[in-house]
């Protein structure tokens, strides 16, 4: 099998920008390596690199970043630099300032010298637990797709136990050189069923400023909204323009998809609200497709609905790796206008990693039943080259969940839509009680809570 790209190593430095007329971008342009150009074109044949929602119709600040990207990538010269990581209006700022021939020069520069990129990926590593790191081949292949990326959101991380995780991260390490760490969420979950999200990052451009588990609801009245509670976490970035956002991540439970991306738009507001940010990206398993979501589900989906965020991965996406579905359950929702303007032009995509590694279908099964989705962001020209210190230890607890004080309302007596009893086993109810209980059941919340 074919083993991707160019070593990491030399993805470190930004690329540099010669010349006196310089100093009105800093001295220091990274540029973006073409890393594996399979990449381009993986995923859904023809699919829209930068998905748009609802009948491609597009609007606000979102619809001028299309449409802008794609006047700008045709033309001559300046697409050479932004197909290496510099956004489009940058670039226009640049040719403002900047003379003809030191124009060239960071032309010539970004085409040569070393060059850097920031991808943010979200990849449902299908119950990734110790066999996942034992079994070589596909541990290899993991790190192929995960070193791609400066940032990921990781799901379905199965254990309560993170020694697995924590020894993939230090063979990506190994492998590529590079200082990424991770921040491991919860053990999450309403059963004995249960996972936790997990960020991996790049920990010497880009760091977790602060974080917090979504709280949602009593679990044990039934009134929650989310089986897994989004994990959310703020960053801090150095090589990119946008130096702070805030990534939301979701596995929604297939049962109850509607409801659960429906209940992201108040993860949104939350998030929004704690952190007074408006740069956010909603990333995860959503499955928002196929039988889960269907298109008579969407205009009761508010973070469908709503105009102030851009659903990046399209419903046309195949994110699934079965020759069986091709379904977008994998998503990336973008607002804020910092964010809309930030997001690279025609990045957003699945990676379809059997295309781009040649792999076969039972070894592509074998790392997941997903691809990861991704996106990159608009670098910094300015970046200076500075690097955040890097932890000699690898794994940063993100923390419990909290929940708020228990008690009955909104709780639905009359039918078995939802929970009772959190599916707690030592619950007096659980889900599996006749409905007719409920009454009592309710009485039991109050003592028990
Ligand atoms: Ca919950």
């Amino acid at each position: 099998m074919g083993k991707p790209g160019s070593s990491r190593d030399q993805r470190r430095h930004p690329c540099r920008v010669g010349g006196p007329e310089d100093s009105s971008i800093g001295g220091g342009s990274p540029c973006r390596e073409e890393m594996n150009s399979g990449s381009r074109t993986a995923g859904e044949p023809g699919a829209p690199l930068l998905g748009l929602p609802r009948d491609g119709v597009s609007s606000g600040l979102a619809g001028h970043l299309v449409l802008e990207g794609r006047q700008q990538i045709s033309r001559g010269s300046s697409s050479s630099l932004q197909e290496r990581g510099l956004c489009p209006w940058t670039l226009e700022k640049l040719r403002a300032t900047m003379t003809a021939t030191s124009f060239l020069l960071v032309l010539i520069g970004c085409l040569f010298q070393e060059s850097s990129t920031f991808k943010i990926a979200s990849f449902n590593i299908q119950r990734f637990s110790e066999s996942k790191v034992t079994d070589v081949g596909v541990r290899n292949l993991i790190i192929q797709i995960l070193r791609r990326y400066e940032l990921i959101s990781v799901q379905e991380v199965m254990s309560s136990d993170d020694t697995a995780i924590i020894s993939l991260v230090r063979e990506l390490n190994n492998a590529t050189g590079s200082h990424y760490n991770l921040l491991i969420s919860d053990h999450l979950g309403r059963s004995s069923y249960r996972e936790k999200y997990v960020y991996i990052y790049r920990e010497d451009i880009v760091k977790p400023t602060r974080w917090y588990h979504y709280d949602d609801g009593c679990e044990n009245c039934g009134t929650d909204s989310f089986i897994r509670e989004p994990f959310v976490a703020q960053f801090q970035s150095l090589t990119t323009e946008l130096k702070s956002f805030v990534l939301i991540s979701i596995h929604t439970s297939p049962d109850y998809a509607v409801s659960e991306v429906d209940a992201l738009f108040d993860a949104w507001e939350d998030a929004q609200q704690q952190y007074l940010i408006e740069d956010i990206l909603i990333l995860g398993d959503f499955n928002a497709d196929c039988s889960y979501i269907t298109s008579k589900d969407w205009p009761r989906i508010r973070l469908r609905q709503a105009e102030n965020h851009q659903w990046l991965i399209g419903d046309n996406v195949d994110t699934t790796v079965s020759t069986n579905t091709h379904c977008a359950y994998d998503r990336i929702v973008a607002s804020g206008a910092g964010m809309l303007t930030a997001v690279l032009p025609h990045t957003a995509t699945a990676f379809n990693f059997q295309d781009a590694f040649g792999l076969s279908y039972e070894m592509t099964k074998a790392i997941s039943d997903h691809y990861p989705v991704e996106l990159e962001l608009c670098l910094d020209p300015e970046y200076s080259g500075e690097r955040f210190r890097t932890s000699p230890s690898l794994g940063v607890d993100g923390g419990r969940t909290t929940s708020v004080d228990c008690d009955c309302t909104g709780v639905n007596l009359t039918s078995c839509r939802g929970r009772c009893g959190a599916y707690s086993s030592d619950f007096p109810c659980h889900c599996n009680a006749s409905c007719r209980k409920y009454s009592s059941c309710c009485l039991d919340y109050t003592s028990y809570c």
